[in-house]
C-alpha cells in the first residue's frame, strides 16, 4: 500500500478518502493535514463529485493530533491555537459547508480531534468495534475542532459535559444509542454500507442537499421565524433547480429520475 498519508479514490459519482498512517493510529501530522486538504479541495472543485466518504486505514479512524509533533521541551510555550487556526478549523468549516454530503466510516478508535473531524461530517457511520474518545482532558486540553459545539448539540450537554471532563471512551453501540453518530454496523458491513450510501447520493438532487446542509448550518443559532424564513428562502432556490422539475416529473411518470446533481444544467 501507498505510503502516502492520505488516500483518495475516485469511484462513480464520489470520492473515498482513506486517512493512511496506521502505525500511529492515523493522528494528524502536519503531512496528512495539507494532503487531506489537497483531496478535499479537489472533490469539491470536480462536479462530477457528488458524496465524500472518509474512513481510516488499518485499526483506527484517527488519533487526533500526532503528540508526536507537538511536545514542548521544559520552558518552552507551545502555540496550540496556531495548529488550530491552521488545519483543523479550515477542515471542519469545509467539511460543513461542502456542497455534498460528507459520509465517515469510523473504522476504529476516534480519539481527540479524529473524533470530532468524524463528527462534523454529515452522517457517521461506525464499526462494532470502533470507539469514540474526547481525549483531550487527559493532556490537559480543551476538546476542540468543533467538539464543544457539536457534543452538546447532539448528545445533551449532561454527557457531552461528563465525555470531555472524564475522556471516557465510548462504544459505536453506545454512541448509536446516545444519538452521537447516525448508525453502528458489523465491522464487516461498514465499508460495503457506507459505500452504499455514497453510490444513492452519486444520483441524488445534489444542489438540494447542499440547500438542506445549509438549513441544517443555519438552525442551532436562528429563532424559529428566522429558520421560516431561511426555508422559504432556500426552497424558492431549490424550486428553481433542474432537479426538482425533473424529480416531479419523474414521480408522475412512475419512473426513476435522472438528476444532473452540481452539474448547471445539462
Ligand atoms: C499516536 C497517537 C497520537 C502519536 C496513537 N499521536 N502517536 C489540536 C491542536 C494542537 C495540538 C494538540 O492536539 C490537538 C487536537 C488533538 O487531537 S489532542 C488529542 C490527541 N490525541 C490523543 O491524545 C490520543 C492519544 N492516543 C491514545 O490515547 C491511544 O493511542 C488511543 C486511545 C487512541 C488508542 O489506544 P490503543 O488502541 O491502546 O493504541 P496505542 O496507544 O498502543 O497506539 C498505537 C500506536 O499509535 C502507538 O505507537 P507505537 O509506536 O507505540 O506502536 C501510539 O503511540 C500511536 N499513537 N495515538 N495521537
Amino acid at each position: 500500500m501507498s505510503d502516502s498519508p492520505i488516500l483518495t479514490e475516485q469511484r462513480d459519482g464520489y470520492r473515498v478518502i482513506t486517512l493512511n498512517r496506521p502505525d500511529k493510529l492515523n493522528a494528524f501530522n502536519d503531512a496528512m493535514h495539507a494532503a487531506l486538504r489537497e483531496a478535499v479541495d479537489a472533490a469539491e472543485a470536480d462536479e462530477t463529485c457528488r458524496a465524500l466518504l472518509i474512513t481510516g486505514a488499518g485499526r483506527g479512524f484517527c488519533a487526533g493530533q500526532d503528540l508526536a509533533d507537538r511536545v514542548a521541551k521544559p520552558g518552552e510555550k507551545i502555540v496550540l491555537g496556531v495548529t488550530l487556526e491552521q488545519y483543523y478549523n479550515p477542515l471542519v468549516r469545509k467539511l460543513r459547508a461542502l456542497p455534498f454530503p460528507v459520509i465517515a466510516a469510523v473504522n476504529g478508535v476516534a480519539a481527540g480531534a479524529g473524533c470530532n473531524v468524524a463528527l462534523a461530517c454529515d452522517i457517521v457511520l461506525a464499526a462494532r468495534a470502533a470507539t469514540f474518545v474526547q481525549s483531550f482532558a487527559r493532556i490537559g486540553l480543551v476538546p476542540d475542532s468543533g467538539g464543544t459545539w457539536l457534543l452538546p448539540r447532539l448528545i445533551g450537554e449532561a454527557r457531552a459535559r461528563a465525555l470531555a471532563l472524564t475522556a471516557e471512551p465510548i462504544s459505536a453501540e453506545k454512541a448509536e444509542n446516545w444519538g452521537l453518530i447516525y448508525k453502528c454496523v458489523d465491522d464487516a458491513a461498514l465499508l460495503p454500507e457506507a459505500e452504499k450510501l455514497c453510490a444513492q447520493f452519486a444520483k441524488a438532487p445534489t444542489a438540494g442537499l447542499a440547500l438542506i446542509k445549509q438549513a441544517f448550518a443555519a438552525s442551532p443559532t436562528n429563532t424559529l421565524d428566522a429558520q421560516l424564513d431561511l426555508e422559504r428562502d432556500l426552497q424558492r432556490q431549490a424550486g428553481f433547480n433542474p432537479d426538482y422539475a425533473e424529480g416531479v416529473r419523474a414521480f408522475m411518470e412512475k419512473r426513476k429520475p435522472n438528476f444532473i446533481g452540481r452539474k448547471k444544467s445539462e
